[in-house]
């Protein structure tokens, strides 16, 4: 088809859902589109001044034909927004389950770390048919995570964490790119992402330079920091215990309740006065300034492995 030689290669399922409603749209509106332009033509032809076409039988009103054409738009493209609303919220509100994946942004590169440990600089391997979500910070100023052939977008914004899921569909080298001007090199600021097989990507984490694994990092973090002193199981204080933590529903003393995601543990840690869960003193010490974003990153990752330590998930 024309329209699919336009555009780039469908990595993603994000891509060839993006695609389908893109060209649903597209059609639709030109059907629209053309049958008033066609109707428009036909009547000023038919009924100029000039022309002795009869006018008889006009009607004045007909309601049935004013609700139809008023309805059956309204319901089609109503329809159309669930379907977009739909499939932004897979990409904007990703699985808490998908296997997460953190990228720093930086002028004028991309850094990623595998949850295993294993980093890389300005490439991004993806296992194939496994749910990603890359969860994104910059360390400088905005950049934009951008991959035409998942058609995903996604800025990284300094001192926040933003995400994006999707599903890779199909193996391959796909281009990353920087959309959003940050700097005199900003155009150089690509990247190449590969997705491989999933039992390749095992073996591809598994080799390679890498420190120790985030979580284990991340344990030794919470107690250099002091962070067990309050939250271990055994503890004298009342801090909440944070096993299972992420993508568990919280409730908080002001009444409001949200579903804990990498952004609310980090806002917990660096701004624990806009969180404060129910039932506990607002206690806890901020750790910010004092606690780096790649540091910020393992104790996440500690706290989600420590969760499914204690499920019965694992061996
Ligand atoms: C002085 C004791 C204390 C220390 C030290 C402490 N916390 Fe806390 N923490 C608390 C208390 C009490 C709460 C519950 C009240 C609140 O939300 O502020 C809490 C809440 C949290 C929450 C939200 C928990 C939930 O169930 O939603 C997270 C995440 C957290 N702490 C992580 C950490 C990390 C990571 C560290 C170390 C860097 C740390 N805390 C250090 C006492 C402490
Ligand atoms: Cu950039």
């Amino acid at each position: 088809m024309i329209a699919a030689s336009l555009l780039p290669v469908d990595g993603a399922q994000s891509a060839t859902r993006l695609d389908s409603l893109a060209l649903c749209l597209l059609v639709l509106t030109g059907l629209v589109a053309l049958a008033v332009m066609v109707m428009m033509i036909v009547f000023c032809v038919r009924y100029r001044a000039a022309s002795n076409a009869s006018r008889a039988g006009a009607r004045e009103k007909d309601i049935g034909l004013e609700i139809a054409w008023t309805l059956i738009p309204l319901l089609l493209f109503l329809g159309i927004y669930v379907w977009g609303a739909i499939d932004y919220a897979s990409l904007y509100r990703p699985d808490p389950a998908a296997t997460p994946i953190f990228v720093v942004a930086k002028q004028w590169m991309w850094k990623a770390e595998h949850r295993n440990g294993r980093r890389e600089v300005g490439v991004l391997h993806l296992p194939l048919g496994r749910p990603v979500r890359v969860v994104l910070t910059s360390q400088d100023v905005i950049h934009s995570f951008f991959v035409p052939a998942f058609r995903i977008k996604q800025d990284a914004v300094p001192g926040r964490y933003t995400a994006i899921g999707f599903t890779p569909s199909r193996a391959g080298e796909y281009q990353l790119f920087c959309a959003e001007f940050c700097g005199t090199e900003h155009a150089m600021m690509t990247g190449k992402i590969v997705v491989m097989p999933p039992a390749e990507y095992a073996r591809w984490l598994a080799e390679g330079p890498r420190q120790p694994g985030m979580a284990q990092r991340g344990f030794a973090l919470f107690r250099s920091y002091g962070c067990s002193g309050c939250h271990a199981a055994g503890a004298s204080v009342h801090a909440p215990i944070l096993a299972n933590l992420l993508g568990r529903r919280v409730h908080l003393q002001d009444g409001r309740e949200l579903t804990a995601d990498e952004a609310y543990v980090r806002d917990s840690i660096l701004v624990p006065r806009k969180d404060v869960v129910a039932g506990y003193e607002p206690i806890m010490p901020s750790f910010a300034g004092q606690i780096g974003e790649e540091d910020l990153l393992a104790i996440i990752e500690y706290i989600r492995e420590s969760g499914h330590e204690q499920s019965t998930e694992r061996p």
